[in-house]
């Protein structure tokens, strides 16, 4: 049987990390493509020098040849820059909009049955482009922040109570930033309500650094953003989809309605398997939580309005 081949798009930090868990981990086959000339061929040659040190006989190209995507089963995109200090949302969406829309174009030129998981950001509105611009079923096209920000937060949370971070379980709901919803409520530890270990006091401070966690890690690099929760949160839906494991991955998707929102892609719970976002759960909300989710995706809805006026839709 020959082994899937998945491509990323941008041979950046996060591209180049998510190209090397996923050929060191014999995930699949990876086609590296960045638009700086030699960039991916160059990582991809030393990833590649790395396969016999490492113990893996994954194959691993790199190109500006968006030619060498045909065939791939899934496709990440992480082209475009990333946040810098003192950058904010739009300053982001006008640098990365038209990027998104040319690598959307020419990927689903050369492998239009590609499965599409967007990494660039501002993530919900770069994963609306993408399917818009694709025009493929939202099963097809989702976006990779929900389980970033779980993990951030199940770090924190492991922090406080000190138990394995294996053992917790959290869900973060909403738009990629600030506005992001994480639900204590859903959140437990080795299955037990996260609430009977820490009070609503010591849960707030920890809620409001997972919201935080990005500009966290850009205020200290200074030059870049974080690379290797992202990309192994990219691995993780990326092996879910190949391997047909069905996890339940908060996900920017295009809500139909579910949520009571529609034509908007925010995070949410959703099953990757096979068949792409496989489905969407919908989870109990109360009033307060379905507020600040309402609340998030008009943040998006803003960015998306803008979309227009920069001509990208
Ligand atoms: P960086 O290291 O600058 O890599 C981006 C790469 O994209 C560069 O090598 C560029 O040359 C390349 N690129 C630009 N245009 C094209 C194109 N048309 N075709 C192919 N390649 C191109 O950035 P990074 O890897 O740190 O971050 C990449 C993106 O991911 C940024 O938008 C980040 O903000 C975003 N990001 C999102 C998250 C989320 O949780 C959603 C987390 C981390 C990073």
């Amino acid at each position: 049987m020959t082994r899937p081949h998945v491509a990323v798009i941008g041979a950046g930090q996060v591209g180049a990390t998510l190209a090397q868990r996923l050929v060191e981990q014999n995930l699949a086959d990876v086609v590296l493509v960045d638009i700086v000339p030699g960039l991916a061929q160059g990582k991809a040659l030393d990833l590649a020098q790395a396969a016999p040190l490492r113990g893996y006989d994954t194959h691993i190209l790199g190109t500006d040849d968006y030619a060498r995507v045909a065939g791939c089963r899934v496709t990440v995109i992480t082209a475009g820059k990333p946040r810098q200090p003192g950058m904010d949302r739009m300053d982001l969406l006008k640098a990365n909009a038209q990027i998104v829309k040319s690598v959307v174009e020419q990927v689903t030129q050369h492998a239009p049955d590609t499965y599409l998981v967007l990494v660039t950001n501002p993530l919900d509105v770069m994963t609306y482009i993408a399917l818009k611009v694709s025009g493929k079923p939202r099963s097809q096209v989702c976006g990779m922040a929900g389980a970033l920000d779980s993990a951030r937060m199940a770090v924190f949370l492991a922090e406080k109570v000190a138990v394995s971070v294996r053992d917790i379980q959290t869900m973060v709901l909403g738009g990629h930033g600030d506005s992001m919803v994480p639900l204590p409520a859903h959140t437990t530890v080795a299955g037990v309500p996260v609430t009977e270990f820490l009070s609503e006091e010591e849960l707030a401070p920890i809620i409001e650094r997972t919201r935080r966690a990005g500009a966290e890690i850009v205020g200290l690099l200074q030059r870049g953003s974080a690379f290797y929760a992202p990309s192994a949160g990219a691995a993780t839906m990326v092996d879910s989809i190949l391997g047909d494991q069905k996890r339940i991955i908060p996900s920017s998707v295009l809500l139909e309605g579910e949520y009571g929102l529609s034509d908007v892609c925010v995070g949410v719970p959703v099953r990757l398997g096979a068949g792409g976002v496989e489905e969407v759960v919908e989870l109990e909300l109360t009033d307060d939580e379905r507020a600040a989710l309402h609340q998030s995706a008009d943040g998006v809805r803003t960015g998306i309005a803008a979309l227009s006026s920069l001509k990208v839709l």
